[in-house]
């Protein structure tokens, strides 16, 4: 048994999230989890809302909240829609917690003792008739790389580049709107990231279970050269600066970067578990303390992976301490909506709440899953989905249990039926059932989420390939033994489709396994000989059949989606 931490990146407080953030970290390291977990492994799965910075306050004031308010609210919205969706957190906590203020202030610190952080003086835009510094989102204006108009100070929306507020043209303060700016000079804590880069250098090389899109990310941002970055902002909302424990002179007024404390949020999301559980955090986190067996996962959108790759292990490995690092990273492309991005600020695709009020999760989790933005970025259309959860759900998984669990009812009374001996039929399904499940499994362990989910859905298929061959129903008049084994086969498969498909679609799943009544014990990922997987229900057993497990989606549905989801698609 292997111990395995699982973080998906921390959403972000600024509101509900779209369907391609929940696709691109939280939804497949629940998957992932709830696999290894399956397989009886000890998992830790971790997640929290990413709080600090200057999208939180902006949201905040945009809803006319004061932000700690704002974030109490979001927070828990959040933290309902992922119990919506199945994702099984160990812990859902939150980067504004004590533990994690605790944590930042211990990290800034003994990186300044060890000499990689030093006091700067910067040059900031400062506006007058605020009355404050514009740090990141606080300032907009032409982006100096391609002309957009709406560029933010901390990034460019339209061609993506990394911009420093004091580089925007025609810059004016995204509170009020005034132009009325300066740049002045304000004192800020400087991470001496280009220290550590031989170090994290070899660390990326050392790292040999990344996935290539986070390798080849990692590497292009050594290979450009670090650079020393400004870790703290002239903000109020986030993490107080400190030194020797005391509020830091000339740092009143400034916090700690956004992206300085989130990552440190997770360490200190499983301090809040370890004290609302009463277990110990250091066995998954300190590799003098037992964590150096532990196997640590990370799951997160491209754009995030650079933080993960060079920036967190900078924090880590900078602190000469025995922090535990990533393992094996996981990174995502876009899930495009109709070819362009979703977006939360134009309100462009489909959000988690909204999704939850036209289907159940499963649909969502299946269709997020089996058509992953994993190579490559991938498109989210409405007829996309509409065929696949048709498909697959319905027509290959629904139809083969209801099918099979049907006529086992009618014909042999609602039990599982005894008598007859396995045959060429029975014998080509073990053959074909044993290589499904060993890729499924090498597909998971190795996050391949696209592929297990493909032979998920061939191993379903089987099921009806099955009932094709041995025709149960044509020999029921003629020979009954010969009609017992393939329903008894068909209710045995039926129960290791729905075994098999936990991972992706625990609700379903549940519904199917409830309804043949399978005990919770024997729900664990299959293992063994499959010629006995295939005969394990005990004969005699009652069962019910569940009641539809996937409504098709109608041409009428996609009809009335496609118009209310228009909002934001025609900006292109
Ligand atoms: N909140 C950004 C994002 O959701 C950020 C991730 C933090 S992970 C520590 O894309
Ligand atoms: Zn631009």
């Amino acid at each position: 048994m292997a111990r395995i931490l699982i973080t998906s990146a921390l959403p972000y407080i600024n509101g509900v999230k779209h369907l391609g953030n929940l696709a691109g970290s939280m939804l497949p390291a629940d998957v992932y989890a709830r696999f290894q977990r399956l397989r009886g492994h000890e998992v830790l799965s971790i997640c929290a809302t990413d709080e600090h910075g200057t999208p939180a306050e902006l949201a905040a004031a945009a809803a006319d909240q004061d932000v700690r308010s704002y974030c109490d609210e979001q927070h828990q919205i959040q933290k309902d829609l992922g119990d919506r969706y199945g994702l099984a957190w160990d812990h859902f906590g939150r980067t504004s917690s004590d533990a994690n203020k605790t944590l930042t202030q211990h990290f800034a610190e003994v990186l300044e003792a060890n000499g990689l952080i030093e006091e700067v003086t910067e040059s900031q835009v400062f506006s007058i008739d605020d009355d404050r510094f514009l740090p990141d989102r606080y300032v907009e204006g032409v982006c100096p790389n391609c002309g957009y108009e709406k560029a933010r100070g901390d990034q460019c929306d339209n061609c993506g580049k990394l911009l420093d507020p004091v580089d925007l043209i025609e810059p004016y303060s995204a509170i009020s709107g005034s132009r009325n700016l300066e740049v002045r000079d304000t004192l800020h804590l400087r991470l001496r990231q280009t220290v550590v880069e031989t170090r994290l250098r070899a660390w990326v090389d050392a790292s040999k279970e990344w996935p290539p899109l986070a390798k080849s990310i990692a590497n292009k941002w050594l290979d450009e050269g670090l650079r020393d970055r400004t870790i703290t902002r002239d903000l109020k909302w986030g993490v107080p600066v400190t030194k020797d424990g005391q509020p830091r002179d000339g740092f009143e007024d400034k916090v700690f970067y956004v992206w300085f404390d989130a990552p440190i949020g997770y360490i200190a999301a499983t301090v809040e578990w370890a004290e609302k559980t009463g277990q110990d955090w250091e066995r998954w986190w300190r590799t003098d303390k037992g964590a150096d067996d532990v196997s640590y996962v990370q799951f997160m959108g491209k754009d995030n992976v650079a933080f993960h790759t060079v920036s967190f292990p900078a924090t880590l490995l900078g602190s000469e301490e025995p922090w535990k690092t990533v393992d094996k990273l996981k990174a995502f492309n876009w899930l495009n909506w109709y070819g362009g991005k979703f977006s939360t600020s134009s309100k462009r695709g489909v959000f988690m709440d909204q999704a939850l009020e036209l289907l159940p999760a499963d649909y969502w989790r299946w269709y997020l899953t089996a058509y992953a933005p994993e190579g490559a970025d991938a498109q989210f259309t409405w007829d996309h989905f509409q065929s696949a959860i048709n498909t697959d759900l319905a027509n290959v998984l629904g139809n083969f249990v209801n099918r099979i669990l049907k006529f086992a009812k009618s014909r042999f009374d609602g039990v599982v039926p005894d008598g007859g001996a396995p045959g060429e039929h029975e014998t080509w399904l073990a053959g074909e059932v044993e290589q499904r499940l060993d890729r499924i499994a090498a597909h998971y362990d190795a996050m391949e989420f696209r592929k297990a989910a493909a032979e998920t859905r061939a191993l379903w298929a089987a099921g009806n390939e099955y009932l094709t061959r041995a025709e149960p129903w044509s020999h029921f008049k003629t020979d009954k033994d010969k009609a017992a084994v393939g329903v008894r086969t068909g209710i045995n498969l039926a129960v290791l489709s729905a075994i098999i498909a936990q991972p992706v679609i625990p609700a379903a799943s549940a519904k199917i396994l409830d309804a043949v009544g399978v005990p919770a014990d024997k729900r664990a990922w299959p293992s063994g000989p499959c010629a006995a997987l295939l005969d394990r229900l005990p004969r005699g057993q009652a069962f019910a059949v569940p009641e539809l497990l996937f409504a098709k989606i109608e041409d009428d549905q996609v009809a009335e989606w496609t118009e209310r989801f228009s909002g934001g698609a025609e900006g292109g």
